[in-house]
């Protein structure tokens, strides 16, 4: 009695703070967008095009803006150094969205640590508080990991009266197997973004994980190896507008098969996004916060 009593007092303050849904919303929100090329305005140039720039088409244009803040070839490190996470802070109101994608520039595949690393993106290995040196502009870096960074900026943009959510990244093209078959695996940027959402309090305190790379992968298996070779014109990861719409709609479909209240502002009926191109919703491991 005493934590029913307890938890009946607690809830109307949560209601308060996130409104499940915008009754009559007196204005406009914004999805703040930050990620790398693969969401970026003009993908990684050359034809390419990020996700980002499709979103919007699958919102009620009346209830939310699209902001595509991501930026081509930064990692979490990168884009909290250059002020890009502090940008969007700056002009969240309450009530806005944030989707955070990293994960393509975060580690070069080679082992790369941030001491040996020219570019000046790779982020500390690890999935706590590690930290590690690396330098950028000659200056010594104080260089933290992948989940610091990401759990640093979604815990400022939720603060603000945002919500979250942490998605990790699309898959490089899944046929580039040396028999051309579909193979595909997480990497260790799903288990991160999963991670970082549990342990800022998951749903309950706004923040919330989509597997758009699992949900990606599904659509690039149903596509099969010539549509998806053809989707990744430059290189195995940055795609063709054609494949970044894709992109776009299985993040759709991942949100409208989530918990997330983003879900209210499609403006597709679940029924109708999954089918013969995107698949249906994935069943996730239900301790984990959807
Ligand atoms: C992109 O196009 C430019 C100009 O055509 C070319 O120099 C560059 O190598 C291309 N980049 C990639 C990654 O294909
Ligand atoms: C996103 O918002 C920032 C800050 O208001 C603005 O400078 C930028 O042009 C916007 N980008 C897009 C693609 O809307
Ligand atoms: C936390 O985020 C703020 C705003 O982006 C930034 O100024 C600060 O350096 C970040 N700290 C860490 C440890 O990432
Ligand atoms: C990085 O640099 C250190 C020190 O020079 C070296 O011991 C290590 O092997 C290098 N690692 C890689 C992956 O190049
Ligand atoms: C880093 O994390 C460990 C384990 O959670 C904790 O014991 C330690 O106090 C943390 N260190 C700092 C500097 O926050
Ligand atoms: C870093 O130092 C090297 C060697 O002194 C110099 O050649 C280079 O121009 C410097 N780079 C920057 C970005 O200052
Ligand atoms: C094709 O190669 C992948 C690894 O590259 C392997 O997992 C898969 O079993 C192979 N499939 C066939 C049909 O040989
Ligand atoms: C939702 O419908 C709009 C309008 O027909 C379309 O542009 C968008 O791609 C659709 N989204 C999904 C996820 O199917
Ligand atoms: C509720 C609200 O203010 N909606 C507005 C959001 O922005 C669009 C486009 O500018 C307007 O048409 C809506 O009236």
């Amino acid at each position: 009695m005493k934590i029913l009593s307890l938890l009946s007092s607690l809830l109307p303050l949560a209601a308060a703070k996130y409104p499940t849904k915008p009754a009559q919303p007196s204005h406009n929100h914004t999805v703040w967008l930050c990620g790398d090329s693969t969401m970026a305005p003009g993908g990684g140039h050359n034809g390419t095009e990020g996700f980002g720039k499709y979103l919007q088409y699958s919102f009620d244009s009346s209830l939310i803006r699209v902001n595509n803040s991501a930026y081509a070839g930064r990692s979490a490190r990168t884009f909290t150094r250059e002020g890009r996470f502090q940008a969007v802070a700056d002009k969240i109101v309450p009530g806005d969205w944030v989707v955070i994608e990293f994960g393509h520039n975060d580690d070069d595949g080679q082992g790369t640590v941030p001491a040996n690393d020219t570019k000046s993106r790779v982020d500390c290995p690890g999935m706590g508080n590690e930290t590690c040196i690396g330098s950028y502009n000659n200056q010594t870096e104080i260089v933290q990991t992948y989940v610091t960074y990401l759990r640093n900026a979604s815990s400022i943009f939720l603060s603000l009266g945002a919500r979250v959510i942490i998605s990790p990244p699309t898959p490089t093209n899944p046929y580039l197997t040396a028999n051309g078959s579909f193979a595909w695996a997480p990497t260790k940027y799903s288990y991160y973004s999963w991670y970082i959402v549990s342990s800022l309090g998951g749903p309950n305190a706004g923040i919330y994980y989509v597997d758009h790379s699992s949900y990606c992968a599904q659509a690039l298996e149903l596509l099969g190896a010539d549509v998806a070779d053809a989707g990744f014109p430059m290189d195995n990861t940055h795609t063709s507008p054609y494949l970044a719409d894709v992109v776009a709609k299985a993040f759709v479909l991942g949100v409208k098969c989530g918990t997330s209240p983003l879900q209210d502002y499609v403006v597709n009926a679940t029924s109708r996004i999954q089918g013969p191109e995107l698949g249906s919703c994935l069943s996730i491991d239900d301790t984990l916060p959807i």
